[in-house]
């Protein structure tokens, strides 16, 4: 009797709190955050209706309300916390006051994992693996449609979902560790409900959950705890210059200033080179940064302190919560540069050793040298990029093999691309590739010839600097040039329905084996000499269609001959001997041939020979 009498006054108190308690309130951003922050103030998003003038207070030990910011827009309230070391992790409560109603809504502070902020990211010795979720492997049919997302899965139509998502990846982690892949790199997961061409995820509908047709939030942390225990890092995919036209800001815009705007859409010029032009205009540095880079994608205006704010936060969030180990920012001279570098400086505030890959898309050297931080650059600018991409030796790839030689075709182009790294801050930190989800497929760069395909990914083993390789690079996957979803097909196997499963060596045709295996050799080769991860580089000019390079350090000397003639040839070492005195001997590689270096060597046609040379 007396249970069921407390139990009716237990529900009498709550309908009595209920009938106060408004519901101004729709959403909280970010849903939790973390004590022992190296940063100790951030920032909560507050959005529901007419909350600007509502009084806020919380009554928590170790945590008080710095500042409570508001915009033109009266339903958005950004509520600055500071949390000091004295502030234990646990819930409290953030209470709104207006017109003598009440809100109550509740926060938490967890506790920041040990070491968080000393993690330790990727590095020049690590071999990166870049894929689309959504194109990799499906291993969860029942996510592949979702009630309130467009789309669902046509695997027939190449602009359309095709199902890939998570848990795909998260089976094939083995797979990637056994090819000798140290390091994986996803583009976005975060929810992107655009009508069509959703699946590459770059145009976000909320940044604080994963897109439910690739997995749940835990999911992420799933995967990186799957990389994690096969000795694999995970990076995660910064887009700090738009959003998608379908996220929800786009209701009910936070600020005027929140997005770039102009009076009809106007593109970006795409010019990335005018941040470098010493006599660029300001007419086109604004269109580059103003611009829209597609009309689904609202230009983001970082230099809004509220938005600059809340978008680190939204990294720190992932990469604290999905444990993550680095990040490749998407885009970075469409923002105003000098904001980007601080956006990302903000991040690394929380983690100092953490690197980050930039996308700098600009096509000499010495561009790409500026944006790597430690440049030194004359106007001051410090990126903060730890790593840049190598789109010129990118181009190199694309056309050496297909060129006979001359003074600067064929090889001469590695021979004169290397030769420009003395504008680098730290060549061991250039990110080199064949091709990504942007460019036409190296497998069509060099018309599907193995023995290009093969030289190309000895030279990409063996450069200067860290490897990136693109989903189904290793079985010399197909694409179609020129086009964007041409780029993108999906990994054979990856789904259940696939006539064959290309992750298997039965299921390889005898070609797709012969580039996988030559491939898995060079990672693992690479994977466990440091000489091609950090040695230094020496190169001799090419002659007669021979290139010569040495990658070298106190233990090892690995001599990389290439021959991009259709004929085979006989290379006499005599004029090598600078990098072979003392060495009698070598091994090849890839093939364990054992070559001697006291006559003259012989090159197959169209051929790149990684000797390890010894005594
Ligand atoms: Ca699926
Ligand atoms: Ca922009």
């Amino acid at each position: 009797m007396k249970r069921i009498v407390l139990v009716i006054v237990a529900v009498f108190l709550l309908s009595i709190l209920h009938a106060k308690q408004q519901k101004w309130v729709q959403r909280v951003e970010p849903t939790f955050w973390w004590t022992e922050m190296n940063q100790p103030e951030f920032q909560v998003l507050l959005y529901g209706t007419d909350l600007s003038s509502a009084d806020i207070s919380i009554d928590y030990p170790g945590v008080t309300i710095s500042r409570k910011e508001i915009t033109d827009n009266p339903n958005y309230v950004f509520l600055y916390l500071n949390v000091s070391k004295e502030a234990s992790p646990g819930r409290f409560t953030i209470v709104l006051k207006k017109n003598k109603h009440t809100q109550t809504v509740i926060y938490e502070l967890k506790k920041r994992q040990d070491g968080s902020a000393s993690r330790k990211s990727f590095t020049g010795a690590d071999a990166l693996y870049l894929l689309m979720p959504d194109r990799f492997a499906n291993g969860n049919t029942a996510n592949d449609s979702v009630k309130g997302y467009h789309q669902g899965v046509h695997r027939n139509i190449t602009g359309a979902r095709h199902g890939g998502d998570i848990e795909g990846i998260i089976s094939n982690i083995p797979y990637l560790a056994d090819l000798g892949i140290t390091t994986l790199w996803t583009t976005p997961l975060f929810d992107n409900n655009d009508t069509q061409y959703s699946y590459h995820h770059y145009a976000c509908s909320d940044y604080y959950k994963i897109d439910p047709r690739l997995g749940k939030n835990e999911d992420y942390r799933r995967l990186s705890d799957s990389c994690h225990s096969k000795g694999l890092k995970l990076i995660i995919d910064v887009v700090p210059n738009h959003c998608g036209s379908s996220h929800w800001w786009l209701k009910d815009i936070p600020a005027k200033d929140w997005f770039n705007t102009w009076p009809v859409y106007t593109s970006s010029n795409y010019r990335m080179t005018a941040w470098t032009d010493p006599h660029a205009s300001q007419a086109d540095r604004y269109r580059l940064t103003h611009g829209w880079f597609a009309p689904n994608m609202p230009d983001l205006n970082l230099q809004n302190p509220l938005l600059f704010d809340y978008l680190r936060q939204v990294y720190v969030f992932w990469i604290e919560s999905a444990n993550i180990d680095g990040m490749r920012v998407d885009t970075y001279p469409y923002n105003d540069i000098k904001t980007a570098a601080q956006f990302i400086q903000s991040i690394r505030n929380e983690y100092p050793d953490m690197n980050v890959v930039g996308e700098c898309w600009v096509k000499t050297p010495a561009e790409i040298a500026y944006y790597q931080s430690g440049n030194n650059n004359k106007d001051g600018f410090d990126s903060r990029l730890t790593s840049v991409m190598d789109f010129c030796l990118k181009d190199v790839f694309s056309s050496a093999f297909n060129e006979t030689e001359s003074w600067d075709g064929g090889m001469a182009r590695f021979y004169s691309l290397y030769a420009q790294d003395f504008v680098y801050a730290n060549p061991n930190m250039i990110m080199n590739f064949l091709d990504n989800h942007d460019i036409d497929r190296y497998s069509t760069a060099v018309k599907r010839d193995v023995n290009k395909y093969k030289m190309g990914l000895a030279m990409l083993l063996t450069a200067r600097g860290y490897p990136q390789i693109y989903y189904g690079t290793e079985i010399m996957l197909d694409g179609i040039p020129g086009d964007y979803q041409g780029h993108r097909f999906d990994f054979p196997g990856g789904w259940a329905e696939d006539k064959r499963n290309a992750f298997t060596v039965k299921d390889r045709t005898i070609v797709e084996n012969e580039v996988f295996n030559y491939l898995r050799t060079l990672l693992n080769y690479r994977k466990n000499n440091p000489v091609l991860q950090s040695g230094l580089m020496k190169q001799f000019i090419p002659e007669n269609g021979i290139y010569v390079n040495f990658r070298y350090n106190d233990d090892k000397t690995i001599m990389i001959i290439a021959n991009n003639n259709e004929q085979p040839k006989d290379i006499d070492l005599i004029r090598f001997k600078e990098m072979l005195s003392g060495k009698n001997a070598g091994t090849e590689i890839t093939t364990s041939k054992t070559y001697s270096l006291k006559a003259p060597l012989s090159v197959p046609a169209k051929t790149v020979l990684i000797i390890d040379v010894h005594e």
